[in-house]
């Protein structure tokens, strides 16, 4: 068979590298799939059991690699489900190519089965750029473009192939005539520096300031040794974003880990106390755990200048990669001999530390969520990828989870979407079937896809030269995160909308022939990671949890998260009545910037 248009639009993938799609086939894109088949030697199909799956897998394929993810769905339904993956992607600000069958172009405006207004559909979520190809000539250049702009922009970007385009004979050189496109495969990245005039503002701040606090992002992962040089001459501490978790190892002594409601006490109190702030590579949201306005002199560095001064008013605003600025910033640092801040930031880490211990050997009924996490910490594989969820899994997985050096973690960050961590895990196992993939997630975002994306790994896992892929459920029976969020604003928990149903996860995989392990009991929970962590296949680790243990802002004692918890849930409805006004009292006294916290 001559090459059609599909099978040349995958040729084309394969020159920019591209080796693996996530996708779900329909008669919208029966060419296109007819065209995968076709060259499985070169480009591997992945099917998942739903569109959205696909373009999480895309998302996570580009967060774990660096590479551009491409996922394909078939037109109406097929492209309609990609959404919530690709504004994941898009939010993250991750190269993702979205691939779409469209109506035949005879039907196109006829309101034909299956038409949708696909542009229109995805000129937000692909606003750098969604073409429709009207023709096969276009299809090397709408490839060229949607690969390039995707990488070079970080954006999510999107093909539209009507089914009747798909099947027609390719056209891979334009005649070489007026309006046509003559287009190239080769992108590299550029060095991006920030001027010298620039780099000098920015050295005199930091070289001025007393106390210096520095905030990380995902952006900052190849400037490793740099923020470690950095951190060392301005004897500051350095607190990390959480998609830039694993950027930095949490035992050198100087790193307070997260920040944020679920970060770290010296995180905050670093924050709340520094006089300079230095942010590398990141766009973490909440400003409440930054400096309050005016008490910190900031630099912030970012290799896309629209993120820049939109979290903090940042005096100087560096454009530049985080490796190749801080490379040329540090001779320009001059070395704090003070050194009693630094000092005050590590000896707050290890008390923090202390208390991470004591509240997850806590009891609670049946099982202390935070043990679960606390035992896994110090097993965690070499070089494994941590997926995470929305939920109190989240927490859990930020404070919880040391980090060391070549390990990689990563969830739904900006738009915070349930049903990430299962879907993640996945692709990174894909892409890097050698490593140890682990998944932390609720029951509710199992029961949401979850479930169904254990059938994938069903299918697949038999493939990976390493089988370990372990999913931690944790089944509270409840989604727990919101009737917190509900409890915190004073309401009580609205059983009707937050319960779940139980449901067996563990026996669920083991009737799917994957290994189950159901914990229950604190002292089960390190001997049952040495069976997953050993296991000849993947692992679904269920823990019976109990919801009622709180996810608490970083500055909370244990005794004040004891009396929190127990006057918090006097509100719920098998206790009857609201009490707002103790909630709203007690959560005074423990949010950031309160009062005494304050030194203005
Ligand atoms: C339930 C839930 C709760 C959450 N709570 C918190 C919380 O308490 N704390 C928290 O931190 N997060 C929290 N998040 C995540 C949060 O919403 C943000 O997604 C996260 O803080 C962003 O992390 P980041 O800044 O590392 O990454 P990104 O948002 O990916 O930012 C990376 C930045 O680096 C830039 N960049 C990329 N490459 C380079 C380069 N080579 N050089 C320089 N710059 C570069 C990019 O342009 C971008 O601006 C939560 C998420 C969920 C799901
Ligand atoms: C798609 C989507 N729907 C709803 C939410 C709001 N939300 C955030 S966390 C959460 C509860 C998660 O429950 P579960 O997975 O059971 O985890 P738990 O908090 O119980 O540990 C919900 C509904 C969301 N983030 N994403
Ligand atoms: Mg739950």
């Amino acid at each position: 068979m001559a090459d059609t248009a599909s099978d040349f639009l995958l040729q084309r993938l394969t020159q920019w590298g591209v080796k693996r799609v996530y996708g779900y086939p329909g008669d919208g894109i029966n060419g296109i799939m007819g065209a995968f088949e076709r060259a499985q030697d070169k480009l591997e199909f992945i099917q998942t059991r739903h569109e959205e799956m696909a373009a999480f897998m895309a998302c996570a394929h580009a967060k774990y690699t660096g590479e551009v993810g491409v996922c394909v769905a078939t037109s109406g339904p097929g492209a309609i489900h990609l959404l919530n993956g690709l504004y994941d992607a898009k939010g993250d600000r991750q190269p993702v190519v979205a691939i779409v069958g469209q109506a035949a172009r005879s039907a196109i405006g006829g309101h034909y089965q299956q038409e949708v207004d696909l542009t229109s559909l995805f000129k937000d979520v692909a606003s750098e750029y969604v073409y429709m190809a009207s023709s096969p000539v276009q299809i090397r250049h709408l490839v060229d473009r949607a690969m390039r702009i995707a990488k070079s922009q970080r954006a999510v970007t999107c093909i539209i192939v009507p089914k009747d385009v798909q099947d027609l004979p390719a056209v891979p050189n334009p005649p070489h005539l007026h309006n046509t496109i003559h287009s190239g495969v080769d992108f590299c990245f550029p060095r991006v520096l920030p001027a010298d005039a620039d780099l000098r503002r920015a050295a005199d701040v930091l070289n001025a300031g007393e106390r210096v606090a520095m905030l990380i992002g995902f952006g900052a992962q190849n400037a490793v040794d740099e923020t470690i040089e950095v951190a060392e001459r301005l004897g500051a501490g350095v607190a990390k974003a959480l998609l830039g978790k694993f950027v930095l190892p949490d035992d050198l002594p100087f790193v307070t880990g997260q920040i944020g409601l679920l970060g770290t006490r010296p995180s905050a109190d670093m924050m709340n106390e520094c006089d300079t702030l230095l942010m590398v590579g990141t766009t973490f949201p909440y400003a409440e755990f930054l400096p309050k306005e005016g008490k910190a002199r900031g630099v912030q560095i970012d290799i896309d200048p629209r993120m820049l001064g939109i979290r903090y008013p940042t005096e100087v605003n560096l454009v530049g990669d985080a490796g190749e600025t801080l490379r040329v910033l540090l001779p320009l640092l001059e070395r704090k001999t003070e050194r009693a801040w630094r000092s005050k930031i590590e000896s707050g880490i290890g008390d923090w530390w202390k208390l991470m211990a004591d509240r997850a050997l806590e009891s609670a009924d049946p099982l202390n969520p935070e043990r679960v996490f606390y035992e896994l910490s110090p097993r965690l594989p070499d070089n494994c990828i941590i997926s995470g969820d929305a939920g109190t899994a989240t927490n859990w997985f930020a404070r919880y989870l040391k980090m060391r050096p070549g390990m990689k973690s990563s969830l739904s960050g900006s738009l915070a979407t349930m049903g990430s961590a299962v879907p993640y895990a996945v692709a990174a196992k894909f892409a890097y079937p050698q490593r140890v993939s682990i998944a932390v997630t609720g029951d509710g975002a199992m029961q949401m896809n979850g479930l169904n994306v254990l059938i994938t790994v069903k299918k697949y896992w038999q493939r990976w030269a390493d089988p370990r892929l372990i999913f931690l459920v944790l089944n509270n029976r409840e989604l727990s995160q919101v009737s917190w969020e509900m409890r915190v604003a004073g309401e009580p928990k609205f059983s009707e909308s937050q319960d779940l149903p139980d449901f067996p996860y563990a026996e669920y995989a083991d009737s799917i022939g994957l290994k189950g392990i159901r914990v229950s009991r604190p002292e089960d929970v390190g001997p049952a990671w040495e069976e997953a962590l050993h296991a000849d296949r993947p692992v679904v680790y269920e823990a019976y949890t109990d919801p009622n243990v709180a996810t608490l802002p970083p500055h909370i004692s244990l005794e004040e998260a004891r009396a929190f918890m127990s006057t918090v849930l006097k509100g719920d409805p098998d206790e009857g009545g609201i009490i707002k006004q103790s909630v709203k009292q007690m959560l005074a006294g423990i949010l950031p910037h309160k009062p005494d916290h304050d030194a203005s």
